[in-house]
C-alpha cells in the first residue's frame, strides 16, 4: 500500500509511459507540477555542526550543516507521492551494490524499504533552495581542501566546481526494527568519469509525531559515529530538513526505528574539474 494517497492535482501531473509488455520494475515516468518548489525556501535556518565541540574529536574540521525549513510538509508529502506513484506504490527492500551492477540483499547493513526514482527536474529545484543557505556557499567551490577530495587533487591543485545534484533520489522508508547500520559513503563517479560526488544530501520528509492516528516515531536519528563507536552525534528527523556532509572520512548510520515510520530521500552532490 502507498505511504500517502496521492492528491488530484499530482495524479493529474502523472503521465504513465507503460512498456509494451509490463515490467513490475520499469519505473513510470512521473513530472512534476509545474510549479512544484517555485519560490525560495519556506523558513530557512542553518547550523553547522562542530565535530570538535560535540565530542568527535577525529573529525574536527570535517564538513555537515543541519538546514531546517527548506521544504514544507505538504511539499514533503507530494515528493513521497510522487516517488511512489513512480513505482506504482512498491517500496522494494533496499540492497547494497556488489560491482558488474549486481546488487544483493544484506539485512545485517541496511534494513529498510526502497524507491529509486530519477528526476533530474527534482534534484534541480531542490538544489535551488538548499543553495540559499549562506553555509552551502563554500562548497560551491572545493580548492586545497584534502578531507573533502583527497590528497590526490590536492597536491594537483585541482579546482573542483558543484555541477548539480545526482538526479538519482533513493527514497528510504524504515518501520520498526529497521536501521542502516554504520558506514561512510562511497563518491560515485560518472561513467565518463567527468564528474564526481564529494558530498551526500538527506532531507527528511517526515516528523517525529505520526499524522492521522498513525504511530509517532521513535529512533532513527542520523548519527555521526565516532572511531570506536562511543560518541556520536545525532540529527532528528523533521520534516523539511536537510543534511549535507562530506562523503569522504564520516563514519554515520540510521539509528534503528522503535516504533512509526521515517521517511527520507538522499542523494549526491555532484563536481567537475574546473579547466
Ligand atoms: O537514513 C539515515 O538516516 C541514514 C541513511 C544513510 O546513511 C544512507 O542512505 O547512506
Amino acid at each position: 500500500m502507498p505511504t500517502r494517497s496521492v492528491p488530484a492535482e499530482i495524479r493529474k501531473a502523472i503521465h504513465a509511459r507503460r512498456p509494451k509488455s509490463p515490467v513490475a520494475s520499469v519505473p513510470k515516468v512521473v513530472h512534476l507540477p509545474k510549479r512544484f518548489l517555485d519560490g525560495p525556501a519556506p523558513n530557512l535556518e542553518q547550523r553547522e555542526i562542530d565535530f570538535k565541540e560535540e565530542g568527535l574529536t577525529e573529525y574536527a574540521g570535517h564538513w555537515a550543516v543541519v538546514l531546517d525549513g527548506v521544504l514544507t510538509e505538504e511539499e514533503c508529502d507530494q515528493i513521497v507521492a510522487l516517488a511512489e506513484a513512480s513505482a506504482d506504490g512498491k517500496w522494494e527492500r533496499a540492497m547494497v551494490n556488489v560491482g558488474g551492477g549486481q546488487q544483493m540483499l544484506y539485512e545485517d547493513t541496511r534494513k529498510c524499504g526502497r524507491i529509486i526514482w530519477d528526476n533530474h527536474e527534482l534534484a534541480k529545484r531542490l538544489w535551488k533552495r538548499v543553495e540559499q543557505a549562506p553555509a552551502v556557499s563554500k562548497i560551491q567551490r572545493l580548492e586545497k581542501w584534502a578531507s573533502v577530495t583527497g590528497y590526490g587533487p590536492w597536491k594537483r591543485d585541482e579546482v573542483w566546481k558543484m555541477t548539480r545534484l545526482n538526479e538519482r533520489l533513493r527514497l528510504l522508508k524504515y518501520t520498526g526494527g529497521e536501521y542502516f547500520k554504520v558506514h561512510q559513503d562511497g563518491i560515485y563517479e560518472t561513467v565518463d568519469k567527468k564528474e564526481r560526488s564529494y558530498f551526500t544530501l538527506h532531507l527528511y520528509l517526515n516528523n517525529a509525531e505520526g499524522k492521522n492516528g498513525e504511530e509517532s516515531l521513535k529512533g532513527g536519528a542520523t548519527t555521526f559515529d565516532s572511531h570506536n563507536m562511543h560518541r556520536r552525534i545525532e540529527v532528528v528527523p523533521k520534516v523539511g530538513r536537510v543534511l549535507l556532509f562530506q562523503q569522504r572520512g564520516l563514519l554515520h548510520s540510521g539509528d534503528d526505528v522503535i516504533s512509526g515510520t521515517k521517511l527520507t530521500m538522499r542523494t549526491d552532490i555532484m563536481f567537475a574539474k574546473e579547466d
